[in-house]
């Protein structure tokens, strides 16, 4: 018979993912059981801010209504199908989704990590049968400190030795060149380069914002040389940063844009790739896929997630309630806090590491504290907190996680 795990403790939960599951994440120790909007609950029901959104999963806020009832409606009636068969939903969301981008055509995939690596291989495809560059010759351009996910793939062009250390060989095929400086692009690319692979922002970097003007200059470049322009806006995509697209920021329209993550609202795993036919039907039937690609259930819960950045105008909410946010937080005058920074809902704080008690402190000690007193926020690297709450955030609930992240940061001073 099997256990009653429906209340286990925070300790329990804990105890058992320590005995039973890979330690592949050392997470804040905090076990949660209930989202509701910007909040998230412990089984013990300590209430939390949640200042991460799964990493810009959950741009809609947690269990959203809308989303519950449409995954509650459609999971009853069918799920998946693979592709072996069409299903009802597919081409209706395929339909949204590439009117509302404005791209020809879309292919429907699951993690963000298949989402860049259906990019990549349509990159490729269009190498060798458009531009024609020799078989096997595709070269792909990628900046520094890029995240892009985590298949052996995508980590052999990280140059970050956390992500890539201990898992070669890795696949040829890709040039690094510096973030934010177009004229790296411009001396990188040769008559092998297919495609410019490029976060509008970095994220895991560190919210790294790039210099106004960035994404047209590469885009320029692209278009000059013929090379194609990815834009993962897996992370700041979907109203994250103010905009439907961070892109957008710059009039900017990539030949291949990703989307993932809030694209299902937290939800399921959906992502999608969007380009025009000249790309897209580079791929022949047969030549990619997956088993859950594009089912019924992705896509009525993608549909009602997009609906719902919309009709909310979540974007709006982003940006204004981002400028609130990092203008409350400037005025701290905090000696521990060196910048903040960020695009709408997007936000890092960059901290001095300081010494309590002769011991080194950083930001994972900062975000103990923050939890203590009820936010949760995540470091990036050793003295960096990204920010990142919920799109439906209210200026009262900006406010008063202000005021608790100003009480934590006293606390240490
Ligand atoms: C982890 C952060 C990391 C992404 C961009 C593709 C993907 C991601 C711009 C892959 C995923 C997640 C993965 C998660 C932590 C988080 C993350 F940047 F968001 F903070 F790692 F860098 N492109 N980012 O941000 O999408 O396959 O995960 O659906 O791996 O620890 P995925």
């Amino acid at each position: 018979m099997s256990k009653d795990y429906k209340n286990i403790s925070s300790q329990q939960a804990m105890a058992l993912e320590d005995q039973y599951g890979a330690h592949n994440y050392h997470p804040i120790p905090v076990v949660l059981s209930k989202g509701e909007g910007v909040f998230l609950w412990s089984p013990e029901g300590k209430r939390y801010f949640d200042f991460l959104s799964a990493y810009s999963a959950i741009n809609q806020g947690h269990c959203h209504p809308r989303l519950v009832a449409i995954t509650r409606e459609q999971a009853g009636i069918l799920t998946l199908t693979s592709r072996a068969f069409y299903n009802n939903w597919l081409g209706p969301f395929e339909e949204k989704m590439t009117k509302l981008f404005g791209y020809d055509k879309i292919l429907p995939m699951n993690s963000g990590a298949e989402g860049v690596e259906t990019a990549l291989k349509l990159a490729r495809r269009w190498g060798y049968d458009v531009k024609i560059v020799s078989p096997d010759k595709a070269k792909i351009i990628v900046c520094e400190n890029n995240f892009h996910g985590r298949t052996t793939t995508i980590i052999g062009f990280s140059t970050d030795p956390e992500s890539r250390g201990g898992f070669g060989p890795f696949t040829p095929g890709f040039v690094v060149i510096p973030y934010g400086h177009p004229e790296a692009l411009r001396s990188a690319i040769d008559d092998n380069t297919v495609a410019f692979l490029v976060e509008p922002i970095q994220g895991e970097a560190g919210v790294n914002v790039p210099p106004d003007g960035y994404l047209k200059a590469c885009r320029e470049i692209c278009t000059k040389s013929k090379v194609l322009m990815i834009a993962d806006e897996i992370q700041t995509g979907l109203c994250r940063t103010g905009r439907m697209l961070a892109c957008d920021y710059e009039g900017v329209g990539p030949d291949i844009l990703i989307l993932g993550k809030a694209l299902s609202g937290g939800f399921m795993p959906v992502s999608a790739v969007l380009a025009d036919d000249e790309i897209m039907l580079t791929i022949k039937p047969g030549q990619h896929g997956s088993t859950f690609g594009g089912n019924p259930l992705a896509c009525r819960i993608a549909m009602e997630a997009m609906d719902i950045l919309i009709e909310e105008k979540l974007a709006d909410n982003a940006n204004k309630m981002g400028e609130l946010f990092r203008s409350e937080l400037s005025k701290m005058n905090s000696p521990m806090v060196k910048t903040i920074r960020g695009k709408g809902l997007l936000n890092a704080m960059v901290i001095e590491p300081f010494k309590v008690k002769g011991e080194t402190k950083a930001a994972w000690d900062v975000c103990l504290g923050l939890a203590e007193n009820g936010l949760l926020a995540k470091p990036t690297h050793d003295h960096i907190i990204r920010f990142a709450p919920p799109l439906v955030i209210t200026k009262e609930q900006i406010n008063e996680s202000v005021d608790i992240i100003k009480r934590t940061l006293k606390h240490f001073e």
